[in-house]
């Protein structure tokens, strides 16, 4: 009995092990999963004071890594926010978090906070930013909905103005947009689609927007409507771009939404999607489209054929 005991024990070791052997980059630091812990006064913590990225690794290779960096520093220099590390630093840090925890494949997450200060929201008192690096696996979105395509709403939580916080600061203040996931939810759908004060459709939840019209042009909203500036966009406009589909950011209503030919979101986590219906409007026939379908297919080659080598 005692013997079944301890095999269990072992067992559960094990199973706990590969859980715990996750190693996260924390203040210089490489910590195990369990142990990686924020102080309570981190003013990340108290006021989602700081910024964040949402990175990929395909293949050994890190999915435009200076694009990431390169808008985490614009964020971080926005709201006066000092990163410990320069960026050749932080991009050291970033791919020896890959090499410590022997991922091929990966969802990286950089974290710099505000730091450890006392009560109050001034920024001064908080002496050091904190920085954090998980990269783990991540799946947003099950397979079949990249098959079969995704239902959405349009959400009636509207984006922030840019005279607020700028949407293209990726903050750690995304109440907004869990707002808008949670009447994903609510409505029994996976996303939904957020649209600005004046109507006009800007991006998901946590993704960017692209339409295709009746005129076959691949359509996405611009960046001054108040959008993140989505990496994953701004490589699909440029893969639309070399073959040749005639590809523009223009501003679209629900209108233009709900009568398009296809419709498909982009972003880190949920790579490229397509959408089949917009509050029960079906898009096109019903089905994700070719040209989505075409997009996708370079997406995927592309991605594995480029990036920064951590092997
Ligand atoms: N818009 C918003 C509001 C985002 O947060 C994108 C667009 C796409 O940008 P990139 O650069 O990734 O192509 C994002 C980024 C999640 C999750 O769990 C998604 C993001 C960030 C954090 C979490 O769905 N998306």
């Amino acid at each position: 009995m005692s013997a079944k005991g301890g095999e269990a024990r072992f067992l559960l070791a094990k199973g706990a092990g590969r859980q715990m052997g996750l190693l996260i980059y924390l203040d210089g630091a490489f910590i195990p999963r369990e142990e990686a812990r924020v102080s309570v006064f981190d003013h990340g913590y108290l006021y989602g004071d700081g910024v964040f990225e949402g990175i990929r690794a395909y293949d050994g290779r890190v999915f435009k890594l200076e694009e990431h960096l390169e808008r985490l520093y614009d964020g971080a220099h926005h709201i006066m926010l000092q990163v410990p590390l320069n960026r050749r630093e932080l991009a050291a840090a970033t791919l020896e978090t890959l090499r410590r925890n022997g991922l091929q494949d990966a969802y990286i997450r950089i974290v710099v906070s505000r730091g450890v200060g006392d009560l109050g929201l001034d920024p001064r008192k908080c002496p050091r930013a904190t920085v954090v690096i998980i990269a783990d696996k991540i799946s947003l979105f099950p397979q079949e909905y990249y098959e079969k395509g995704l239902a959405v709403v349009t959400a009636a939580t509207r984006q922030r103005c840019s005279d607020t916080i700028e949407p293209r600061i990726k903050s750690l203040n995304y109440l907004n947009n869990i707002l808008v996931k949670i009447e994903a939810v609510q409505a029994g759908v996976m996303e939904a689609i957020m649209l600005n004060t004046q109507g006009y459709v800007v991006e998901g939840s946590g993704s960017n927007v692209f339409i295709v019209n009746k005129k076959g042009e691949l359509i996405t909203p611009p960046t001054y409507l108040g959008i993140l500036e989505g990496i994953t966009r701004n490589t699909v406009m440029e893969l639309a771009l070399a073959a040749g589909l005639p590809v523009r950011e223009d501003i679209f209503t629900r209108h233009d939404l709900y009568t398009a030919r296809e419709c498909f979101l982009t972003g880190t986590a949920a790579e490229l999607i397509p959408v089949i219906s917009v509050d029960r409007r079906t898009i096109g026939a019903g089905i994700p489209g070719d040209l989505t379908r075409r997009l996708m297919e370079r997406f995927h080659t592309y991605v594995r054929s480029t990036g920064i080598p951590y092997a």
